[in-house]
């Protein structure tokens, strides 16, 4: 018989979204192309971001992110099981294949809940909902390992429902984003055709992954463990 808590967790599952998203280097003519192309800039903000995990990266290395932004919302990205490529053309197959998808979890009582599986805890202890109380990264073991600004600008692509994000890490990285969102569930083949047509009205040619902004954090500060991570297939 379900209970509660079967019910809570089973709406928390029907409220995570998929991140579709393709990197691609950008370079200074990347706002104007951008603009010819009708996407509209739709926001430019700083934002700073804490990256959490055990001195043995037990989460990164399970490909799970977690992160606080802005030192005040908690976010957990998972690898999203993508779906093979049986049935794909070789073209589509490729096109996937430059795309990473995760399932982001925004609501922390869901994050604590799956860290807390993931890590063993089998603590007692409730599943806060406050955002100011930290108690649970201590009792979990966390600790960050990472923290860096970017500062961002956004456009739209408004007939294909597209963002596309220009990053500026501040150390010394920038890369553009082409992102999706699917809800859990939905057409995530239909977000990868829109993802490539916008990469094509934009130029970009080649079929190696970009490297993210945390790729190349870690590279930089922490080569063992970007080691482990590359020869995990993580990155
Ligand atoms: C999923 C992931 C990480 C978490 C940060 O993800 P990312 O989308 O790169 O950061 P950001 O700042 O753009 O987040 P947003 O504001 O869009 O939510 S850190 C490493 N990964 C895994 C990963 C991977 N293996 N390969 C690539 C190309 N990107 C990320």
């Amino acid at each position: 018989m379900p209970n509660y808590w079967d019910y809570r967790n089973l709406l928390i599952v029907l409220k995570m979204s998929v991140e579709v998203e393709r990197k691609f280097l950008c370079n200074a003519d990347t706002r104007k192309t951008l603009e010819e192309i009708g996407a509209v800039c739709v926001d430019q903000r700083q934002f700073l971001d804490q990256y959490f995990d055990t001195p043995k990266f037990d989460l990164t290395l399970r490909d799970m992110w977690l992160r606080k932004r802005n030192k005040e919302c908690w976010e957990l990205k998972c690898r999203h099981a993508a779906a093979g490529t049986e049935g794909m053309s070789g073209h589509q197959a490729t096109a996937a294949a430059m795309c990473t998808q995760y399932k982001e979890i925004t609501s922390l009582p869901e994050i604590q809940l799956r860290v807390k599986e993931v890590l063993k805890k089998n603590s007692e202890r409730e599943a806060s909902p406050s955002q100011e109380d930290e108690s649970w990264l201590g009792e979990m073991n966390l600790v960050s390992f990472a923290e860096f600004t970017t500062v961002r600008r956004s456009f739209t692509l408004e007939e294909e429902g597209v963002q596309v994000d220009l990053d500026q890490a501040d150390f010394g990285y920038s890369v553009g984003e082409i992102e999706v969102l699917v809800p859990e569930g939905g057409d995530v083949q239909s977000a990868l055709e829109k993802i490539e047509r916008t990469a094509g009205k934009l130029g970009l040619t080649g079929n190696q992954r970009v490297e993210g902004k945390m790729s190349v954090y870690l590279r930089r500060n922490h080569p063992e463990h970007y080691a482990k991570l590359l020869s995990n297939n993580i990155m």
